[in-house]
């Protein structure tokens, strides 16, 4: 009832949509990208949020490195899937939102999850599997939540979270709260069928939704253009009028500026909005995975030509003239905490064998 109600008020956005898939029918392919945002008109950073991106950003890349190393000494059980290429993703949309959005992703989520603000300590302790791990040290890697964070998880089986992710706008809307829920997803996610009924639902409600898709050019080892008939995932909400962006998702503030637009949209009740963010991630699809699908050549080239820390590293040295040993001290500073949080993953006990009886459906059953 409230939801017939509430669709009348929506105004109908057909300009707007229309306006955004046109736009991105120009887009570059993420190098060609790179290179016009050096010479475009990319809104600048403040030596602050400069910082304040570097800071963040690296803080994931140096925790993901040190879970890759916990997986090699055996401390990480099952899956393991790191992030490390993709920071400028997450932390340049925190960067555009606002206390309360909510983010959902699927199973390569550490970096997510500290951009919301979970402690490191208790991320790696879950994937260590033990008790003052955000799950109880029961879930792992790719189940964790935090809804004091506004963090969704966390979902292992691919596109779940999209309808989920929509399901939470549908909240938002409900209770007009103003929240946008931020809905991260693969290219291969692309490819499910749930991903575009929550497309349609999400439009035809107006639903404060931002469907973030991680383009990082591969789905496991199949590369984008193997799978996908439609590459230009911008477009992909076209059918529904939904607008999109392809954005260089290796450039902290050419997200930023994206996720501002997306967000602003889908807050004020406007609707969904696609953001296509062009990434890359340097490691394998997950920690067992060698990656023989892809040239090391191609690797070495986005790292040094598209790495989004380096990039923010270089503004902060060369046109903020941040002096070598500052920068040292932050690092010092990050490596201090997640050596601590590896240190605290290391030797917090696992959890009780009673723990298997709890937080399960049959124990609410039994109630
Ligand atoms: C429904 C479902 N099908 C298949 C899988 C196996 N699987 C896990 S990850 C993955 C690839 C997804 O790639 P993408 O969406 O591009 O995300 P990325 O790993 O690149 O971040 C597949 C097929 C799964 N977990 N769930
Ligand atoms: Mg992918």
């Amino acid at each position: 009832m409230a939801v017939a109600a509430r669709k009348t008020k929506a105004p109908a956005q057909a300009k707007t949509a229309t306006k955004g898939a046109a736009k991105a029918s120009s887009a570059k392919t993420p190098a060609e990208k790179g290179a016009a945002n050096a010479l475009s008109n990319m809104p600048a950073f403040t030596r602050e949020e400069d910082l304040h991106a570097y800071y963040e950003m690296l803080l994931i890349r140096r925790f993901e490195e040190k879970a890759g190393q916990m997986y090699g000494m055996g401390l990480i059980g099952g899956f393991c899937h790191l992030y490390i290429g993709q920071e400028a993703v997450v932390i340049g949309m925190q960067m555009a939102s606002k206390d309360g959005d909510q983010v959902i992703t699927g199973y390569r989520d550490h970096g997510h999850m500290l951009a919301t603000g979970m402690e490191s300590r208790g991320v790696m302790a879950e994937l260590t599997g033990r008790r003052g791990g955000y799950s109880k040290g029961k879930g792992g890697s790719m189940h964790m939540f935090s809804r004091e964070k506004n963090f969704y998880g966390g979902h292992g089986i691919v596109g779940a979270q999209v309808s989920l992710g929509a399901g939470l706008g549908f909240a938002n809307w409900y209770r007009e709260d103003g929240r946008v829920s931020m809905t991260y997803f693969g290219d291969g996610a692309a490819n499910q069928g749930q991903v575009y009924e929550s497309f349609n639902m999400a439009q035809l409600w107006k639903l404060p939704v931002v469907f973030v898709i991680e383009n990082n050019r591969y789905a496991m080892g199949t590369s984008v253009n193997r799978a996908s008939a439609q590459t230009d995932f911008s477009k992909r909400g076209l059918s529904f009028s939904i607008p999109g962006e392809q954005v260089d998702g290796m450039d902290v503030r050419a997200v930023r500026a994206a996720g501002e637009r997306a967000i602003a949209h889908a807050r004020s009740g406007k609707g969904p909005y696609i953001l296509e963010m062009q990434t890359y991630r340097y490691r394998g699809h997950s920690m067992s995975d060698p990656a023989k699908y892809r040239s090391k050549d191609e690797v070495q080239r986005m790292r040094e030509e598209h790495d989004p820390i380096e990039q923010v590293r270089g503004r902060l040295t060369r046109d903020f003239k941040i002096a070598e040993d500052e920068l040292k001290a932050i690092d010092a500073k990050i490596r201090e905490i997640v050596n601590d949080a590896a240190e605290f993953a290391t030797h917090d006990p696992e959890p009780d064998v009673s723990e298997l009886f709890t937080d399960i459906t049959l124990e609410h059953a039994r109630a």
